[in-house]
């Protein structure tokens, strides 16, 4: 080892081999601490529950060289980098050696408040700048987010040089995940760059060994799509070998050896290495000689001595890789590097035992009591070293996450005028209006679809704003005068995203340009339009967008089986379901212009509200009757998710409870009925997730001591007799409201779609399905007669 020089108070200038040896140090300690952080938390902590910890000690140990060289050397302070999330403990690791992580939260792994089981931006204390979990999005986002920082450069946000690269750790299996190809051809269209994914080849995933056929086919498969393929396949160690007689044959047997074999060697050790090798090459010239001048624990670390985990290696790499091109750098790994689990098949879920655990303590020589030391074994000096080096890092120089000033916003939103309108158009003129004023909201609006612009209603904003390209890209119709409703130019100040019909894409991009506040300090409004039963495709992505915070409007459309004759394939049923049942995002289903106006005003304020979040409208292209209001007094009401279209009188004995598109269905059956009932209430529901999400708040409310009053939709069908009943509809599955009935015991009869995939006219979907008048008129006898 080369002398190091004493930590000084001024950053010092290291040599090379003074840096390769400061980092092979920090590896070993990244390697300790996320192995102890795992033991403490699932061998030593106590437990209360009989459930297992978990924690992934191999796909730790297989990262720490990369990853100490990478934040230790190569990133930049605008550098942002997605960890695969079974390397979370190395991460907090890093931090801990920052001092911007505790002891007491790495004691808590994966307990409540302590660190998280996956980097999470949301839920940890420390920077993270992606959340991971789900495999193959963490990775993909990366992509998106370049994209973004360069639409914020083209639109004047951000300097050239502020750019920072987007980097992906990403285990080999993500490999498999479909989306990251979606994600390979929308980044070669849209000219990615600045963009780095560095996979952790172990090949091993969370079953097996993977495999050996995809060798090399990975490299083909990125350069076709613009990428530089940098393979890092031999540490220094083994290519010195190579050089020397008999290292052709070791070299070559090495290349061929079946990933299996590789790793239940490494597994095996020294001796069993010798044993195959022998077998295998012994009588190669040379081969004999060269294996017997490595003992078996000398031959065991040849042998292993990957490219991903040799520090020189990948710091040539990492300094190597200087420019722009986007960048897949394959390091060749062995799961478990270091630790007795190395190589095991089994070894995804594997943990040390507390022998073992304990030997790794001794060789490091770190006493016992000292474990959570963040230096401990190593002298004064090196450790000062060490601190003085971690410090003077680039990463230590990361500025926290920017307070993006908000937008300032119009009071209201103008109301598309019309006496019939859809609600799709009317989103579209509420948009194409914005984009033809002045309002500084305009200029932040991005909007994006998954090949599905025009058909929901964003061609006039596109007309209006153009599409982002980072090089302009001539309309070829518009100059050869062909005539068409769309201008099709793209160029730099252009503010829509065009994205191919991939609604993985789609939601990746969203939570992307959602992450635009705090990852670059401007925020920005991104709109998405999707087909909405395609929001199905997405939902993991869209997940992963609302986990992470970002935000985003959302808008399904066409919806429901109103889509008539799209198609049965094309109907949305669970969709009000998924607005209900997913945190981070609140869903509107609204009937009229009016509402769409005002909700997409709420949702602009909303999307920039400390405590906010995304929004999502499910909207359709059914053209109904506006109504005429003679206040805004339903506002306030229709935010907080329903409001009385007609209001109920006297004790009332039943009401009508519908959303979105059968309004006029509804409307026809209160007009039928209420002669008959009297006092018959028309309660029309913007939001079955809102009133649900208030209604069960207040009622835990009584448990967690906050403010306590009635929720809103408690008030609403308050107003209703003790034993009124309640017929409630809307083209979606009817237990979006069903339970409209256990806020006060009243009983009800849901209608809404639970069957699907006939096409049809209209009025032959709704008689078919039950959601025509006729069948709200039925369920409301028959709701009265049972009373009776
Ligand atoms: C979408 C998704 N499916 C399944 C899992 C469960 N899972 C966690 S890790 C893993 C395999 C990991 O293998 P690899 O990416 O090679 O990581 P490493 O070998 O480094 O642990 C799987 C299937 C997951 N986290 N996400
Ligand atoms: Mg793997």
């Amino acid at each position: 080892m080369p002398a190091l020089p004493l930590a000084a108070d001024t950053p010092v200038q290291h040599s090379r081999a003074e840096t390769v040896e400061l980092l092979s140090q920090i590896e070993q300690r990244l390697r300790w601490l996320s192995s102890w952080m795992i033991h403490n938390a699932n061998t030593l902590r106590e437990k209360r529950d009989g459930l297992k910890v978990g924690g992934h000690q191999a796909s730790c140990a297989s990262m720490t060289a990369i990853m100490a060289a990478l934040y230790f050397h190569a990133l930049r302070p605008q550098d942002k980098v997605a960890v695969k999330p079974h390397a979370g403990p190395v991460l907090h690791a890093i931090h801990y050696l920052l001092d911007e992580q505790t002891r007491e939260k790495m004691e808590r792994f994966r307990g409540l408040g302590g660190v998280q089981s996956y980097p999470s931006r949301t839920k940890d204390s420390i920077p993270v700048d992606f959340s991971t979990g789900s495999v193959g999005l963490g990775v993909a986002v990366t992509a998106f987010s370049s994209l973004v920082q360069d639409y914020l450069i083209a639109h004047g946000q951000m300097r050239e040089e502020q750019s920072g690269r987007m980097i992906a750790l990403m285990g080999d299996a993500e490999l498999d995940e479909g989306n990251i190809y979606e994600c390979l051809i929308e980044g070669y269209k849209h000219d990615l760059r600045n963009c780095w994914w560095v996979v952790d080849y172990n090949r091993q995933s969370l079953d097996a060994t993977t495999a050996d056929r995809m060798f090399r086919r990975f490299d083909d498969i990125f350069e076709t799509c613009g990428w530089r393929v940098v393979t890092l396949k031999h540490g220094k160690l083994q290519r010195a070998a190579f050089k020397r007689p008999g290292g052709k044959a070791l070299e070559d047997w090495i290349e061929t050896c079946p990933n299996a074999d590789f790793a239940a060697l490494t597994y095996l050790g020294g001796a069993a290495w010798r044993e195959r090798l022998m077998h295998d090459i012994g009588k190669k010239r040379g081969v004999a000689d060269l294996l017997g001048s490595f003992d078996d624990a000398e031959l065991a670390r040849l042998m292993t001595n990957l490219g991903g985990h040799c520090i020189e290696t990948l710091l040539d790499a990492f300094d190597s890789m200087d420019d722009e091109r986007p960048t897949l750098l394959i390091a060749y790994t062995v799961k478990g590097y270091g630790l007795p689990l190395a190589g095991h098949k089994d070894n995804h879920s594997g943990m040390m035992n507390t022998g073992q655990i304990e030997s790794l303590r001794d060789d490091l020589a770190i006493a016992p009591g000292e474990e959570w030391g963040k230096w401990s074994g190593l002298g004064d000096n090196l450790a000062a070293t060490l601190q003085a080096f971690v410090d003077s890092s680039p990463i230590a120089r990361k500025q926290a996450e920017h307070a993006a000033p908000a937008i300032p916003l119009p009071d209201r939103l103008p109301v598309p005028e019309g006496a019939e309108q859809s609600t799709q158009a009317a989103f579209g003129k509420v948009l194409h209006d914005l984009a033809k004023s002045s309002e500084p909201l305009a200029d932040r609006l991005v909007t994006t679809a998954p090949d599905v612009t025009q058909t929901t209603n964003l061609g006039a904003f596109v007309n209006q704003r153009g599409l982002f390209r980072r090089q302009e890209l001539a309309d070829v119709f518009q100059r050869v005068k062909i005539p068409s409703a769309q201008k099709w130019s793209a160029h730099r100040a252009g503010q829509h995203i065009e994205l191919g019909i991939a609604e993985n894409n789609f939601f990746l991009a969203l939570a992307a340009l959602g992450l635009a506040a705090p990852h670059f300090g401007t925020r920005l409004m991104p709109v998405g339009t999707v087909y909405d039963p395609f929001i199905a495709r997405g939902l993991d992505a869209l997940n992963y967008g609302c986990y992470q915070d970002s935000r985003f409007l959302l808008v399904g459309t066409p919806s429901g089986i109103t889509l008539a004759g799209e198609g049965g394939a094309h109907q949305s049923i669970n969709t009000p379901l998924i607005g209900m049942g997913q945190p981070g995002l609140e869903s509107f289903e609204p009937a009229f212009a009016d509402e769409v106006a005002l909700m997409m005003g709420w949702a602009f304020r909303h999307m920039q509200a400390d405590g906010g979040s995304s929004v999502y409208l499910r909207l359709t292209t059914r053209v109904i009757e506006q109504v005429a209001r003679d206040s805004s007094a339903w506002e306030d009401d229709a935010i907080a998710g329903a409001y009385w279209l007609r209001e109920p009188s006297g004790p009332a004995e039943a009401a009508i409870a519908f959303c979105g598109a059968v309004a006029p269905e509804a409307m026809a059956a209160w007009e039928a009925l209420s002669d008959d009932i009297p006092g018959l209430g028309l309660l029309a529901v913007t939001s079955p997730d809102r009133l649900h999400r208030d209604w069960s708040a207040q009622r835990a409310a009584r448990w967690t001591g906050k403010a306590q009053g009635p929720s809103h939709i408690e008030r609403l069908l308050g107003a209703l007799g003790p034993d009124a009943g309640l017929v409630t509809v809307l083209d979606g599955s009817p237990s979006a409201l069903s339970w409209l009935g256990g806020v006060h015991g009243h009983r009800v009869s849901p209608l809404g779609t639970d069957r699907f995939g006939q096409t049809g006219d209209l009025p032959d979907l709704y008689r078919t399905y039950r959601l025509d008048s006729e069948a709200i008129i039925d369920a409301m006898a028959d709701l009265l007669l049972q009373r009776g």
